[in-house]
């Protein structure tokens, strides 16, 4: 596996693949790697010749307040996790190496920015369409893969990829989670073992959505308020918001009557935690 630090050598590692009419599928990830970045890799292994992973702890995604210096690092273990899959580069590039100073362009997925994740965190969605736009420009890869997890980023990295005419094929992978149900994030290390247990309620209040919708509920503002009432069983988290929306523009839906999106944001303690559910009529 190649570790590669520069935007040059990694344009021509990408470059080299492409004319031999390898397919590049490229896996973004900020590091501290799970089985949830592990099964992008393993997509994009089974889709693409070459594959690429870049790990970047992208600043500009980081509130000011939020946790961008003590994000989870443990670049050792990552590159062994990315070896043992079967990667073969990886861009490691430095905040320097990404981002030049002084950098004036942003790329805005207007609209969609400002919904779910991006109304408590200003500027989030543009930190990340600006650091995946850059990705794809300097890996080029006809594949990206991306986690079902992070839904917004999803509906925010499609439209972008439309609306640039970018030549990228954006392929979406499930949501992993532990036997219990919790999503694996890489905050998840955040967790004392009390949050641990209380964090489980986000997949509590999603799974009694699902029942609720099984069982023919189909109003938003009803499964809505079962999803609220689980929340105010742990009064040690603090929801930040629990919405049902398209999941293509993330705008609120009265009635669940296509696709939709049902997502949730929640604290616990100080680590802010999402996860979200598909619903199908
Ligand atoms: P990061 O949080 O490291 O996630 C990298 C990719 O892994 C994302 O596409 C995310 O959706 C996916 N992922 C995380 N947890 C997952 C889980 N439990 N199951 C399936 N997939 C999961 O998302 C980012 O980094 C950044 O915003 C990035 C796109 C790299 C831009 O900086």
């Amino acid at each position: 596996m190649k570790v590669l630090r520069t935007i040059e050598e990694t344009r021509k590692a990408s470059r080299a693949a492409g004319s031999r009419g390898a397919r590049v599928g490229l896996v973004p990830t900020m590091g501290a790697l799970h089985e949830g970045h592990l099964s992008l890799i393993r997509a994009a292994k089974a889709q693409s010749d070459v594959i690429a992973a870049s790990i970047f702890v992208n600043p500009t995604q980081f509130g000011p307040n939020e946790d961008f210096t003590r994000y989870p690092r443990d670049l050792d273990r990552d590159l062994a996790l990315l070896e043992r899959e079967g990667v073969d580069f990886i861009f490691v590039p430095s905040v320097e190496e990404m981002y030049p100073q002084p950098s004036n362009t942003w790329v805005t997925v207007e609209g969609l920015s400002e919904r779910l994740c991006g109304k408590s965190r200003p500027g989030h969605f543009r930190g990340v369409a600006t650091v995946v736009a850059k990705l794809f420009n300097v890996v080029s890869p006809h594949l990206a893969f991306f986690g079902q997890k992070d839904a917004a980023q999803v509906a925010i990295i499609r439209r972008m990829v439309r609306d640039l005419n970018l030549q990228v094929q954006i392929e979406v992978c499930p949501i992993v989670r532990e036997p219990d149900g919790l999503a694996l994030s890489s905050r998840n290390a955040y967790l004392d073992a009390q949050q641990r247990k209380d964090a489980l309620v986000l997949f509590r209040a999603l799974s009694r959505v699902q029942e609720l919708f099984e069982k023919g509920e189909r109003g938003s503002a009803a499964l809505i308020g079962a999803a609220k009432a689980e929340f105010q069983r742990i009064p040690a988290v603090r929801l930040d918001y629990f919405e049902i929306v398209d999941p293509d523009d993330l705008t609120t839906v009265s009635a669940i009557n296509q696709r939709t999106l049902v997502a949730v944001a929640a604290f616990v303690g100080s680590t802010r935690l999402i996860d979200n559910l598909l619903l199908e009529p």
